[in-house]
């Protein structure tokens, strides 16, 4: 017997909350995407149920239960270490009701690509009886663009059928605030420090979702959960296709952007309508394509905002707002229109 948690029915009133559902091997069943953000929630269980200690206003959980409205059951998730992580499984306890697993900060793509070897063979020697079990990876970005990017580039390039979701808070959060190869130019962390000697960060962020585009595989987009059915889509989209898939959600930190609680969601919402971080999704027939606000933005230029919009409710970014930071603040300004132009380019859905 397998543990499912995904249920097929409603809850229905006086169930225990968070029940895991139980079904044969064999039973082969879909389950249609369903878009009223009220009936999903009737519907389906998430993945990540309450009780975890990740922080009041955290991004991250939020892109988990909505990527797990999506998900099509029985799924396997991998977690590489990080907030996401240490919140949800403090011994003896789990916020997840699926099949979890954490090995090692850096092989997420690893033990992912592992579990889909092993799926495989028990398949074709008929001890699975599942039509499909899916695979799905969340990490952040210290995990992802630092000390996890060999592991998923050896996956994309063996071609494992696993869905990979980077959940970017653009630092080493759970260790305190250290910036990665994701933390934008400019922001404050720990180890990026503002002063009389450093305006923070020296470097732009790495191009991650472009280098795994590069890798070919099948499926690669970005998101946001302030733009939510466009997140749900794109997961399931990214556990359909056979072969290795990419997200790459924006996922705010209030304890490292240095901002409120309450407004995570607003700050995403800016992140993409200042072009700081588009919406698109690739594949390899379509190649780019705008998706959600993005594509309205590149149809009505007019409601591109400018970058302060993005910043000016982040302390990270603080320093960039003083006047004698001006030049900083435009430098920051010419890379994310330089960005956004060049996608532009390359969507091939964008006004010409
Ligand atoms: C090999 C290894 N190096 C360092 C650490 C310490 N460590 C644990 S979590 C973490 C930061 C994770 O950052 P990120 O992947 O961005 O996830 P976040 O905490 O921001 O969610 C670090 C450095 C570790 N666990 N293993
Ligand atoms: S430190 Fe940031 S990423 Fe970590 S749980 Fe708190 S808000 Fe979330
Ligand atoms: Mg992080």
């Amino acid at each position: 017997m397998v543990v499912k948690t995904i249920p097929e029915i409603p809850v229905k009133k006086g169930e225990p909350p968070y029940k895991l559902w139980m079904f044969e091997p064999g039973e082969k069943k879909e389950f249609p995407l369903v878009f009223n953000l009220r009936q999903l929630a009737e519907q389906r269980r998430p993945a990540l149920i309450p009780g975890h200690r990740l922080c009041a206003g955290c991004a991250a959980p939020i892109v988990v239960k909505l990527a797990s409205f999506a998900f099509r059951g029985p799924t396997v998730v991998v977690n590489a270490t990080g907030c996401l992580e240490v919140s949800t499984t403090i011994y003896p306890y789990t916020s997840w009701a699926v099949p979890w697993i954490h090995n090692a900060f850096e092989n997420a793509a690893a033990t992912g690509s592992g579990i889909e070897a092993a799926i495989k063979a028990l398949k074709k020697t008929g001890r699975l009886k599942y039509e499909h079990v899916d695979v799905v990876v969340f990490a952040g970005d210290g995990g992802t663009y630092d000390i996890g990017i060999q592991a998923l580039s050896g996956m994309a390039e063996r071609g494992h059928d696993v869905l990979y979701i980077l959940y970017d808070n653009e630092a080493y959060m759970n260790t305190g605030i250290q910036r990665s190869g994701g933390t934008p130019k400019f922001a404050w962390t720990t180890t990026s420090p503002v002063g009389s000697v450093l305006p923070g960060k020296g470097e732009h962020k790495k191009p991650i979702a472009d280098i795994m585009v590069a890798h070919r595989i099948p499926y690669v987009a970005t998101a946001t959960p302030a733009h939510w059915m466009d997140l749900i889509k794109k997961v399931r989209k990214g556990i359909e296709v056979n072969g290795p898939a990419f997200i790459h959600a924006l996922s705010s930190c209030n304890r490292g952007w240095r901002h409120e609680e309450g407004i995570s969601i607003e700050i995403l919402r800016r992140a993409v309508d200042t072009c700081y971080f588009p919406l698109w999704e690739w594949t390899p027939e379509t190649g780019y394509l705008l998706t959600d606000r993005s594509l309205v933005i590149a149809r009505n230029p007019s409601l591109k905002q400018p970058i302060d919009k993005f910043l000016e409710v982040q302390g990270r970014f603080r320093h960039l707002l003083r006047p004698e930071n001006k030049e900083l603040l435009k430098q920051l300004q010419d890379y994310v229109d330089a960005v956004w132009e060049d996608l532009l380019k390359r969507a091939s859905n964008a006004p010409r």
